[in-house]
Parts: C-alpha cells; sequence; structure tokens
C-alpha cells in the first residue's frame, strides 16, 4: 500500500532530556529534509545517503537556525515502515523538539497518529499484526520477562506458531474441496481417518497455546493481589514487608487502616498489585464500616488473595469466616507473627482449607517472606517457572481467534465422524483458517486495525 502523505513526530517522550527524536515517513520525506536541515556551511545536502549520519542545523521556514542537530535517512524499503524514513536527533527538551517538529511540518509533513509509523510498518508487509502489537508491549514491558515475551511475539515466534498450525488445515481443505469438485473420486482423496487425524492433532496444537493465556495475561497484564484478614493480624505490615518500605501506617490498634492502599511489586517477572485493606469485622464506626465495604470490594475484583492470620493468638470466628468465604478463590494462607510463641499449628489449616498453600511468614523479621513469594508467583505461572524461550498468548485478541478457530477444527473433526455432507466440513476448516489468519492481522477490519494502532504512543 503506498501512502500518500507524510507524517511526522517527536518519536521520543515529552519532557527535558539529552536528545529528542523526531521522526519522518512517507514520499516527501527525502524532499522535507532537504529543505529542513542544512549542512554547517549553511547548504542544503548535495546527496543524501541511505543510513548515514549527517551533521549540520535544523532550519524554519524563515530560515532562523532551530537547533544542531544529526540526519539518518533510510530509503524504502530498509526502513521501519518500507516507506523513506529521516530521523532527526536533535537537543531534547519540549521546545527544541517542537521547533525542530514545526520545521519539518511547514515544509509538508502532517502529525502522525498514535501508532502510525507501526501502521504503516505492518501495512507495507514489515510486520504481521502479532508483531506490531509485540512492539507496543516492548514499549510498555515493565519487568524483564514481559520484555522477553514481547521481544519473542517481535522477533515472529507467535506468527511461526499461528502459520505452523495453519499448514494441515490447508491440506485438509485440499481435499475437501476437491472431493466436492470431483465426487466420484471420493473415495480415493477422501482418507476420511487420515483427515481427522490431522484435524485432532490441530486441536491439540490449539488447545496447548491456549492453555498459555492465564501465564501470558499475568506476564502482561500483572495480576492484583488482596490483602485481607482480620484486623491487627499484620496485613499492613506484610504490605510494608514485601514492598521493603513503609507504605502502610502499622498500629497496636486495631481498625488502624481504613481505605484500600495499593502498591505495585514485581516478583520473577510478574507484576503484582498488591492491595493492602481494612481488617474485616463487624464494626458499628461509620467510617471503618465503609473500610469494610471497600476491603469487601478488593476481595471481590482480586485475582488472588493473602488470607493473613495471625499464629500467636487463637484463630477466631473472625478468621473462620473469612477462610469459609475466599474458599472460591486462588488464595494463599499467609500465618504471621511466626517470631512470637505460637497458639495453634500452621498445619492445622490444612483441614479447613486442604487447597491453600500455607506459609509461615514474620513481616517483622522477614522470616518466610521468599518462599510466601515464590508461592505467589507459583499461584499465578502454575509449577514450572516461566521458560525464557516459552510462547505465550498475552492478548485477549488472539485468544479469542483462536479459541474461535479450536471450536471449528473440533466441529470440522465432529463432522467427518458423523459423516456431515463435506460442504459443510469444508466451511468449518475455512472458518477456522479465517481465524488463523485474523491473529495474523490478514483479514483484519480498518476498525479492529484502528483499535489496536490508536493504543500506540505517538511517533511509534
Ligand atoms: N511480633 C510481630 N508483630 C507483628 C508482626 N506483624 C505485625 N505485627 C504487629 O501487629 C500489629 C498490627 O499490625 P498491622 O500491620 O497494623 O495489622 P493490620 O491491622 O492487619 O494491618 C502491630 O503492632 C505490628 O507491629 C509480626 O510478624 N510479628
Ligand atoms: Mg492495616
Amino acid at each position: 500500500m503506498e501512502a500518500v502523505d507524510t507524517i511526522a513526530a517527536i518519536a521520543t517522550p515529552a519532557g527535558i532530556g539529552g536528545i529528542g527524536v523526531v521522526r519522518l515517513s512517507g514520499p516527501q520525506t527525502l524532499a522535507i529534509v532537504q529543505q529542513a536541515f542544512v549542512r554547517p556551511n549553511g547548504r542544503p545536502l548535495a546527496r543524501l545517503e541511505s543510513h548515514r549520519v549527517y551533521y549540520g542545523y535544523v532550519v524554519d521556514v524563515a530560515g532562523e537556525r532551530v537547533d544542531e542537530a544529526l540526519l539518518c535517512v533510510m530509503r524504502r524499503p530498509r526502513s521501519y515502515t518500507r516507506e523513506d524514513v529521516a530521523e532527526i536527533s536533535c537537543h531534547g527538551g519540549l521546545v527544541t523538539t517542537q521547533r525542530v517538529l514545526d520545521a519539518v511540518l511547514a515544509r509538508g509533513a502532517r502529525v502522525a497518529e498514535p501508532g502510525e509509523f507501526t501502521k504503516r510498518a505492518f501495512l507495507n508487509g514489515r510486520l504481521d499484526l502479532t508483531q506490531a502489537e509485540a512492539v507496543a508491549d516492548l514499549i510498555h514491558a515493565r519487568t524483564v520477562a514481559s520484555h522477553r515475551a514481547a521481544l519473542r511475539q517481535l522477533a515472529g515466534e507467535l506468527s511461526r506458531r499461528v502459520r505452523a498450525l495453519r499448514e494441515p488445515l490447508l491440506q485438509v481443505s485440499v481435499y475437501l474441496e476437491a472431493s466436492i469438485d470431483f465426487p466420484e473420486e471420493d473415495l480415493e482423496l477422501l482418507a476420511e481417518g487420515a483427515l481427522a487425524e490431522r484435524l485432532a492433532e490441530v486441536a491439540a496444537q490449539l488447545r496447548r497455546l491456549l492453555a498459555t493465556y492465564a501465564r501470558g495475561r499475568a506476564l502482561h497484564e500483572g495480576v492484583t493481589a488482596a490483602i485481607v484478614g482480620r484486623p491487627n493480624v499484620g496485613k499492613s505490615s506484610l504490605l510494608n514487608a514485601l514492598l521493603g518500605r513503609e507504605r502502610a501506617i502499622v498500629s497496636p490498634q486495631p481498625g488502624t487502616t481504613r481505605d484500600t492502599i495499593e502498591a505495585t511489586l514485581a516478583l520473577e517477572g510478574l507484576l503484582v498489585r498488591l492491595v493492602d485493606t481494612a481488617g474485616l469485622r463487624a464494626t458499628t464506626e461509620a467510617i471503618e464500616q465503609e473500610g469494610v465495604r471497600r476491603a469487601r470490594a478488593a476481595l471481590e475484583e482480586a485475582e488472588l488473595v493473602l488470607l493473613v492470620l495471625d499464629t500467636s493468638q487463637a484463630l477466631s470466628d473472625d478468621d473462620r469466616r473469612l477462610l469459609a468465604e475466599t474458599a472460591g478463590k486462588p488464595r494463599l494462607l499467609v500465618c504471621n507473627k511466626c517470631d512470637l510463641p505460637p497458639q495453634w499449628a500452621p498445619q492445622a489449616l490444612a483441614a479447613l482449607a486442604p487447597e491453600a498453600p500455607v506459609l509461615a511468614v514474620s513481616a517483622r523479621t522477614g522470616e518466610g517472606l521468599p518462599a510466601l513469594e515464590r508461592a505467589l508467583v507459583q499461584q499465578v505461572f502454575g509449577p514450572a517457572a516461566l521458560a525464557q524461550d516459552e510462547v505465550v498468548l498475552t492478548r485477549a485478541r488472539h485468544w479469542q481467534s483462536l479459541d474461535a478457530a479450536l471450536r471449528h477444527v473440533e466441529a470440522a473433526r465432529q463432522g467427518l465422524g458423523e459423516g456431515l455432507p463435506v460442504e459443510c466440513v469444508a466451511f468449518e476448516v475455512s472458518e477456522a483458517l479465517q481465524r488463523l489468519a485474523e491473529v495474523l492481522g490478514e483479514r483484519c477490519t480498518g476498525e479492529v486495525l484502528e483499535r489496536i494502532f490508536s493504543s500506540f504512543c505517538i511517533g511509534k
């Protein structure tokens, strides 16, 4: 696809910084920089070689020098967008970068929309859609593990997996279409058992890929963990101990924490939003009641619960109620204050909550916290640590398309077994292929693309 207009944007974040980059892409790029950029002697550049850095000045339309800068031109198709691209590295800061941008806009470029450079790279076939999405993920990554996953996706590993699934489906489709077109040769062509086997294999692979979404999503978006328990068991102390700083007020007075307190923690590549809550107990005090209401809401919303109990005090009715109340959620039972003489043994919880890992910790001394962190990561990622080369689904869009593909493959396989008309089976297979193409962005509507690229930053 040939774009007719030339786009420009400040590609570096707004603010004070050593260097700022203004980027252009499109057919007028070379003409524009030849006007907006001059050599130290004030003359325009006679030649603009690709992938070479030039030193000079950016000038505005009145001829005033706006900045001393470096220019690099990347001629198509050897560029990010496969169009002519230029990057002007100027000084950072709001005014400099804006004046440099104005200098190229005045020569005919227009301001790029968010993600428009990457969108052009996609439309020109430089990246498929999963790779374009990976660019956004890479920029937004907040942990090394999510960064690695984004890099793998950018390198095309998810696309390769999806394309590999397409091959056997295409073969099945060819057989089916042929048997529709040449019904007399039906028996020759349709080795039904073999076709069903192929479909079963594709379905199994789809299922494996879909199963990575729980981990991938946690990697991509992080998880929310609510710290709950009755008053004074040490919830706020636990939040502080995990964070390694005094985020929440700790006090021997029960009912100190009124509002929910959020803080983010990175654990082995998993971003955990910890929510400390007010102690859950019956109370008539209005502010505390509101605190309890918010604590319940946080418990409701959280993907994971850290139920804190206090081994230095006998297990109370409030504790038992909470053990029952949190039973439906992924949870960890945190037996706090293990530095004090125990009134009961953490193992006793096995009878009340057999499924939940039990961790003895002391928020005061830090004992047991590394094991708690490991248990938390395991609860989310499963027992196997996230392998560095694992391909995981990180986006709902991928999951939805692949899940739909699986349902069509299953329907096709079942149809073969039940002797459904070949046309119906072929239809299911072609629907499955369609869903796979969607993941790669081959059959996306403009609206879908709009939604994806508008979530990007300007200049990317
Ligand atoms: N000995 C001991 N005291 C603790 C521990 N954790 C919390 N505390 C104390 O227990 C009291 C209540 O703690 P706090 O974190 O405010 O409990 P919360 O109401 O559940 O948030 C405070 O006096 C803390 O110093 C612990 O691991 N060991
Ligand atoms: Mg508290």
